[in-house]
């Protein structure tokens, strides 16, 4: 249960040696690529029957139809716990005021006298958004990928969801309500790489969309990685993980209890503690097993701990643990130090950081307001989590004049010539008077 990786004593090695030290799984997409393909081909060439077939194998269910009809999206919205309801309108509310500020605005740059350059922020035309059902049905990822798209201006948004046996084959009804609430009407009850091929090449009454998001298994990410560029992508999730980074100020019931609540998703989800405090360690280490006993998904839970993905990373000083929670790029990462809010503001990876005690992860994955479909497996080190703008597209739009291009053209011939491009240059000088 959590291996111990002890860094202490000697200098900390570069960030390529450290993050190969750092606990982290190992995803295998190009693996499962051979399987992929030919499924994504089968909806690709025969559409709706294919879907059919595939479905009926993949998830048991036979459905002459994968559109949700709309009354089945108003009955699971009529017949959600109210508490649950509550829940997801106060969720709606939160990510929307933090995503409204994120709207962007045209800016139009005067360059020169008579050239300017207009940046453009358009929408993605359809977006199809993929939501798990497997290990747990993800209502909340409905309103994380939603709100911003919505906000973004996209007008045409459909969701897939695998259809769910003991629901009479409709997708999971939270998921169903969640779509309810935030006015969406395009719902398609199918799963895994098939929900994807559908999107990306339109089948039955769904039209091809331009873009897909949302998080899903190895098979859906390998999906996703098939289509991109036909579609446009918003990451290769992979499994859920959590990094903190504490002292001996840390309430070690805390840290046991974040680590195992996003070890809770998935056997390979990674759970990682960061801290100078060996007496931490050891508290934690003590508690992790009762807490994990008294939890119902303890199997999978015990899984994601005990493996290589997750571990205890002891480390000199805080300087030190900075460094670690730079170089491993965690998906989230909780700050538990003291003065914790100074120490967030040094992070420079980190897909999400959630400051001092009273901001667990379990906070932003439901209700805080952020979003919570962020970088996985280091890729935080690049990307930045799913916003407004993951569906918004910059077009610079530019316009000289007569005047302000004749000023310029003695520099596009010398680039042109330089670059052996003589065309290029031409194309300039023809419009200019002798
Ligand atoms: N922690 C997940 C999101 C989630 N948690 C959904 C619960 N429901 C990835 O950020
Ligand atoms: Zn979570």
């Amino acid at each position: 249960m959590l291996a111990r990786i002890d860094l202490r004593g000697s200098a900390l090695p570069g960030v390529r040696e450290l993050s190969g030290l750092l606990p982290r799984a190992a995803t295998d997409i190009d693996s499962v690529l051979a399987t992929v393909r030919p499924l994504c081909e089968d909806v690709r060439v025969r559409g709706a029957q294919a879907v059919r077939e595939i479905t009926a194998r993949l998830d048991g269910v036979d459905l002459e139809d994968f559109a949700v009809p709309q009354d089945a999206i108003d009955g699971a919205l009529a017949g959600i716990d109210p508490a649950v309801r509550a829940a997801l309108e106060e969720a709606i509310a939160r990510v929307r005021r933090v995503h409204a500020d994120q709207a962007r605005t045209d800016v139009t740059t005067q360059v020169v006298r008579g050239g300017t350059v207009t940046e453009r922020w358009v929408p993605v035309r359809r977006v199809g958004l993929y939501v798990p059902g497997g290990l747990a049905p993800l209502l909340s990822s409905v309103v994380m990928n939603v709100v911003p798209a919505q906000i973004a201006g996209v007008e045409s948004i459909a969701v897939a969801s695998p259809p769910q046996r003991d629901h009479g084959g409709l997708p999971d009804p939270g998921v169903l309500a969640a779509c309810a609430l935030l006015g969406i009407t395009e719902v398609y009850a199918v799963g895994g790489a098939q929900a994807i091929a559908v999107f990306g090449y339109g089948a039955g009454s769904c039209e091809p969309v331009d873009m897909v998001t949302g998080p899903g298994n190895v098979y859906v990410t390998a999906a996703k990685r098939l289509l991109r560029g036909l579609i446009g992508i918003d990451s290769e999730a992979g499994p859920t993980e959590v990094a903190i980074l504490a002292d001996d100020t840390a309430d070690p019931a805390h840290v046991a209890a974040d680590l195992i609540s996003q070890a809770e998703h998935d056997p390979l989800a990674g759970a990682v503690l960061v801290t100078s405090s060996e007496e931490l360690a050891d508290a934690v280490l003590a508690l992790v097993p009762g807490q994990v006993a008294a939890t119902k998904h303890s199997d999978r839970i015990t899984t994601a701990l005990d493996g290589s993905q997750s571990g205890i990373v002891l480390v000199d000083d805080l300087e030190a643990g900075l460094r670690v929670v730079d170089a491993y790029a965690a998906e989230h990462l909780e700050i538990q130090t003291r003065n914790p809010r100074e120490v967030a503001m040094r992070v420079r990876n980190a897909g999400a950081v959630f400051v001092g005690a009273w901001s667990p992860v379990s906070l932003g994955d439901y209700c805080a307001g952020s979003n919570h479909v962020l970088p996985t497996g280091g890729c935080a080190r690049h990307s930045s989590g799913l916003s407004v703008q993951s569906f918004l597209r910059g077009i610079h739009v530019v316009e000289y004049d007569e005047q302000a291009l004749a000023e310029v053209a003695p520099h596009i011939d010398a680039l042109a010539g330089a670059e052996d491009l003589p065309a290029h240059a031409a194309a300039v000088r023809v419009r200019q008077r002798a």
